[in-house]
Parts: C-alpha cells; sequence; structure tokens
C-alpha cells in the first residue's frame, strides 16, 4: 500500500529504494508524502531561476533610510520619558508577549545542542538561555506581570530545549507562560536541477525553514491563540544568540505603542559595510530590510555627504509586533518570499555513497520574518547603541568577531557602564557581570549597593 505517486523524477538516487527493507520503504514512503509538494514546485521553480535577484522585492535604487527615533534622545519627536511611561504601562497591564527564535544549534561554536545552552556570562557562566529567560523574569520583578513566552525550536534543537526547561524549572518563568513550537523543516534541493537529495537511505536532506517559519509555526500550533487568551495586544521578537538583546526596553515599547505601529524594529548604527547585518530601508512609502548578503558591495558601501554609510540602519533582529497585525499576515500563504542560500549538503550518490561535496551542491530555502515589515502600514525604528544591545555569538573562539572572547567583553563592559551610572566602581580589569533576572537598569544597582561601592574582584551583581 505504499504511495503509487512516481517520485522518480522528484527525488535525486530513487532508484535506492529497492534497497531499502519494507520498514524502511515505508518510513520513506511517509516522509515523502510529508512534503509539501505544491512548495517544492515553487522551490523547483526558484532554483531554476536567477541566482542573483533578491528574493524581497524592495527596490534599493531609489531606497533611503528612513527616519529612526534614538533610544534616550531628547530631540525625538516623542519625548524618551513619555515612551518609557507608556511601556511600562504595557508591561504592568500584562498585554505583551515575546518569542524567543532559537532554532539555531551551537555546534560550529564547539556546544552541543542548540545554541541556547552556550555559556556567555563571564562570571557565573549562564547559559544564553538563562541569561534571555532571565530578562523576563527581571521584567517580572519590576513590573508585575508575566511575560508570555514563545520559544520557537527547529528539529535539531526542540528535544534539548524542552529538556533544559525541565531541568530548570524554566529559569524561574512560570511553566504556564512558557510555549515551545517547532518550526518546519525544508527540503535542500540539487542546485543543479532542483531534485531533492537524501542525506541517508531513505532519508531526505532537510533543513530548517528560516527565523519566518515562525508566522506559520506560531499559529499553526495554536501559539498565536495562546497569546489572545492572556490577553496580549503587542509581541516582540528576539534572536538565542544576543545576550544583550533588550527587546522588553519600556521605552522601546513606549516608542512602539505611542507611534501607533503595526512594526517597530530596533537597530545600530553600521558604521562598517562588511558588518553582517541586513539594513532597515525605506524605498515607495513602505519599511523593508535588506539582508547583508543581498545587498550589492557598492550598495553597501555608498556614504552620504557626511559620511555616513548610505544604509546604515543595521537590524539585530529585535521587533514588535502588534498581535492583530500578526494575525493579519499568518493568515495569507504568500506573507513570506521564499530566500534561497547555496550550500554544501553531504548526500548520496546516484551509487547510494555518502559524498561531502567540495563546493556548495544544494540549495536551502528559508523565510525571514523581516519581510513582514513591507505589509505593515505603520513603522517605527528605534536605534540603541550597540554596545547596550548587541553582542551576538555567532563565531568560535579565535574569530575575528562576534566570537566568546568579543561576547564575554561586551558584557561586562556593559556591566561596568551601568555600574558606574550607578556610582559603583570596578577595579581595573576584574569581570564584573550584572545578574540577569534582577538587574535591568541602574535604578535596580542602586537598589542593591551604595554608590561608592568598589568591586575588587569578579562578582555577579545581584546574585
Ligand atoms: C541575522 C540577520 C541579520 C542580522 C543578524 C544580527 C537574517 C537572515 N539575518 O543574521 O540581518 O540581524 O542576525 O545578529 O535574519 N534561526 C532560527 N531558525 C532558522 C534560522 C535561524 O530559529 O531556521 C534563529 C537562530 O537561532 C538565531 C537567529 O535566528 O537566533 C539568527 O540566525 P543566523 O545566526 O543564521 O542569522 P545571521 O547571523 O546570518
Amino acid at each position: 500500500e505504499i504511495s503509487t505517486r512516481d517520485w522518480s523524477s522528484d527525488v535525486c538516487s530513487s532508484d535506492l529504494w529497492d534497497r531499502l527493507d519494507e520498514p524502511a520503504q515505508r518510513a520513506f514512503a511517509a516522509h515523502l508524502e510529508a512534503v509539501n509538494w505544491p512548495l517544492l514546485a515553487e522551490m523547483q521553480r526558484l532554483v531554476a531561476g536567477d541566482a542573483h535577484v533578491s528574493a524581497s522585492a524592495l527596490d534599493l535604487a531609489d531606497a533611503v533610510t528612513p527616519r529612526c527615533l534614538r533610544l534616550g534622545d531628547q530631540s525625538n519627536p516623542i519625548p524618551p520619558a513619555a515612551a518609557v511611561r507608556r511601556g511600562g504601562e504595557a508591561l504592568a497591564a500584562g498585554t505583551v508577549g515575546a518569542i524567543l527564535v532559537a532554532g539555531g544549534q551551537g555546534t560550529r561554536l564547539g556546544c552541543q545542542g542548540p545554541k541556547g545552552l552556550c555559556s556567555v556570562g563571564p562570571v557565573s557562566k549562564a547559559s544564553l538561555f538563562e541569561v534571555l529567560f532571565g530578562k523576563l523574569v527581571a521584567v517580572r520583578r519590576r513590573y508585575g506581570r508575566d511575560v508570555p513566552l514563545a520559544i520557537m525550536t527547529s528539529s535539531a534543537t526542540d528535544a534539548d530545549t524542552r529538556r533544559f526547561l525541565d531541568e530548570h524549572a524554566c529559569c524561574g518563568l512560570a511553566p504556564e507562560r512558557v510555549f515551545v513550537f517547532r518550526q518546519d523543516d525544508l527540503p535542500a534541493l540539487d542546485a543543479a536541477d532542483g531534485r531533492l537529495l537524501l542525506d541517508g537511505p531513505g532519508h531526505l536532506a532537510v533543513a530548517p525553514d528560516g527565523h519566518g517559519g515562525m508566522l506559520v509555526a506560531l499559529s499553526q500550533s495554536g501559539g498565536l491563540d495562546w497569546f489572545g487568551a492572556q490577553g496580549v495586544e503587542h509581541v516582540v521578537s528576539f534572536q538565542v544568540d544576543n545576550p544583550l538583546a533588550m527587546p522588553l526596553a519600556a521605552e522601546f515599547l513606549g516608542y512602539h505603542l505611542l507611534a501607533a505601529a503595526e512594526f517597530s524594529t530596533q537597530v545600530i548604527r553600521k558604521v562598517d559595510p562588511a558588518e553582517r547585518v541586513g539594513v532597515v530601508v525605506a524605498s515607495r512609502g513602505r519599511h523593508g530590510v535588506a539582508e547583508y548578503s543581498d545587498l550589492p558591495a557598492p550598495l553597501a558601501a555608498e556614504r552620504l555627504p557626511d559620511g555616513r554609510l548610505r544604509f546604515h540602519a543595521g537590524s539585530i533582529a529585535v521587533h514588535a509586533f502588534t498581535k492583530a497585525f500578526l494575525d493579519r499576515v499568518a493568515a495569507r500563504d504568500d506573507a513570506l518570499p521564499l530566500h534561497r542560500a547555496f550550500k554544501v549538503v553531504p548526500c548520496l550518490d546516484a551509487a547510494g555513497n555518502r559524498v561531502v561535496p567540495a563546493a556548495p551542491n544544494a540549495i536551502k530555502f528559508e523565510r525571514f520574518i523581516f519581510d513582514l515589515m513591507p505589509l505593515a502600514d505603520r513603522v517605527c525604528v528605534v536605534e540603541i547603541d550597540a554596545s547596550a544591545g548587541f553582542a551576538p555569538l555567532k563565531n568560535p573562539a579565535g574569530s575575528a568577531g562576534d566570537a566568546p572572547e568579543h561576547v564575554h567583553a561586551a558584557v561586562v563592559n556593559h556591566a561596568r557602564r551601568l555600574l558606574a551610572k550607578a556610582g559603583v566602581r570596578v577595579a581595573e580589569g576584574v569581570d564584573v557581570e550584572l545578574a540577569a533576572d534582577r538587574i535591568i537598569d541602574e535604578t535596580d544597582i542602586k537598589a542593591l549597593l551604595p554608590a561608592g561601592t568598589v568591586l575588587e574582584s569578579p562578582v555577579v551583581v545581584g546574585g
């Protein structure tokens, strides 16, 4: 009763079928039946298309960097104090939820399992998960309400993430306020002919569908309704690799709310064209993000008369959406385009031998959540200081940037700056860290340490 569909034109090495025993054939058939065939046809059309055409329909020729508010800037059209107040009211009313995108693995960083398990606490050795979940605990302490948190995992990180949450009692978050949902996988296709690849006998080569997979996965898993049932009206999303992320900063939320934006986003000032961050641009009345890999080098390096990069609003993937906007776009099946990436994908050759190609042989497909931006009627862009809110862990130790040692230094420097604001001095060369679940800003430090305190040895303040 194995399906009668003829897969031979779609699956590379399909003659290997006969070598599988019957249970393996059944499993393979089920695997193939689960493939979204209309989507596969669209992916195959993209394989055949021009490799240099960007997926997002942004016209960069006449695009500009949109006007940005700046965190703490008194010259903003919305005063910072008003934003802090409004954001604080929303947090105290419990109308803000959060989504953490955590489908990525830490393997490349030498850490087994989900990237969230990588240690980033310079003193505590706390993992990314502990630090990021701690921030929600700190918000509850200050504003008296939980922030419901949906965590997006992938096939590679789901089981380990759930185990981590069990073993660490959700790091102090109320378990009923944590919702774990899994993004989908998409097949990788042979770059030469668009056929499916096998990465083992009877097993398709697949990869997670990008953080944009969040939209469909959240909606289909019941996550959007879960937020709705708790009175959530605004949802922030952030990435698992940034221990300095501040998606729940009251001032940021306040700008989002007071600007009546459907989609707000945090950016940093991009100063070097080589920085691996997408850029927020405005073109023909719409906002969007041009991913760094899609931005032609001459455009990325273009400068304004005042010396700034023409495209200087670097996206750090911290966004806020209205829940109504997410509901609206989740109902469309064309909300997010597919992006292609040429990758090396180990696979079986026609003789059934596993090969690891020396050059990219396959196309992987991903959707990006920031492609929702052009669909939003009002967008609010808020610039933050990178030193206060962006220290991504991307590369292994010894790399030129975004490696554990850079993250470590950024976390210590951020702590030193907040401690200095609270009148606390730290001796030269001493590592200090702020307990993520206690300290949002200097006011929390002042409540713990009297001004004039000197820290002479490594410590987790508030830990
Ligand atoms: C991302 C942004 C880039 C910039 C940078 C900031 C994209 C395409 N690019 O670059 O513009 O904002 O981050 O750090 O977003 N993830 C999933 N599932 C997936 C793929 C990724 O959950 O299928 C998560 C992953 O765990 C990580 C985040 O998304 O938290 C970013 O993924 P990445 O490290 O591949 O993105 P990167 O550094 O190329």
